[in-house]
């Protein structure tokens, strides 16, 4: 079964988890806990076709974006969040496309622009004319609005990224089998413990990526809970 590598990105507080847990275990959470980076796994169908996500939520708060590249690197398909209650937020997305093409050296990498919490439509700060200008900018990019709260649009998103990036990994095929060379990604995902879930489903502890300074995403991930375990210390 194939797999695939697909990074969540966006500002602070844009719904990039809940969008996440939507897709992943089907909850809704309310509350806002910033995220310093979680993976998970998830089997779906595409088009009649098996494929295993691994899915990183990526922490939108500047303190925790120091591996940044390493999981660029990794992802294969990106999804750039931005909420349609706050125009700043679409604006910050710009910079992070420019680092992934930078990143992948690929103008056509499989990007999908989400404009998050449709349901808050009287807050909206983001018309989606807009919106759709900027994803036209970007080589025509899927542009959808979701809901996380009402579950609206989130498997879309999901698969219509995959449908890109199985694309690309056709066309990589054809051009590999037709002798002309081409690179391979070489970028499987490798090992991981699933923590909770079933069927392929749940929250995982993989390790994404290694920077060869001794530095992973799992040791990221335990520096930044420890610290956020000091910081919440009421003496
Ligand atoms: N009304 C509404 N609220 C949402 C929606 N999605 C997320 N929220 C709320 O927005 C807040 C932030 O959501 P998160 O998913 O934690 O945001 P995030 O992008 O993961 O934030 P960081 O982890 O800090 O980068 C939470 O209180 C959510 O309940 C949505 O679709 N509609
Ligand atoms: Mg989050």
């Amino acid at each position: 079964m194939p797999e695939y590598n697909i990074v969540v990105l966006g500002s602070g507080g844009v719904g990039k988890s809940c969008l996440t847990a939507q897709f992943v275990q089907n909850v809704w959470i309310e509350s806002y806990d910033p995220t310093i980076e979680d993976s998970y796994r998830k089997t779906i169908d595409v088009d009649g076709r098996q494929v295993v996500l691994e899915i990183l939520d990526t922490a939108g708060t500047e303190q925790f974006t120091a591996m940044r590249e390493l999981y660029m690197k990794t992802g294969q398909g990106f999804l750039l969040v931005f909420s349609i209650t706050s125009l700043s937020s679409l604006a910050e997305l710009s910079d992070l496309r420019d680092q992934i093409i930078r990143i992948k050296d690929d103008p056509r990498v499989p990007i999908v622009l989400v404009g998050n919490k449709s349901d808050l439509e009287d807050e909206r700060a983001v018309s989606r004319t807009r919106a759709f200008q900027v994803s036209q900018n970007w080589g025509n990019a899927p542009y959808y609005e979701t809901s996380a709260r009402r579950r609206a649009n989130v498997d879309e998103v999901f698969r219509d990224l995959c449908r890109q990036i199985l694309r690309k990994d056709m066309e990589l095929n054809a051009t590999r089998y037709s002798g002309s060379g081409g690179p391979g990604y070489g970028l499987r995902a490798s090992g991981g413990r699933t923590v909770g879930g079933a069927n392929g489903m749940g929250r995982r502890q993989k390790d994404w990526y290694h920077d060869g300074y001794g530095n992973s995403s799992q040791g990221l991930r335990r520096r930044a809970h420890r610290k956020r375990d000091q910081r919440c210390t009421i003496l």
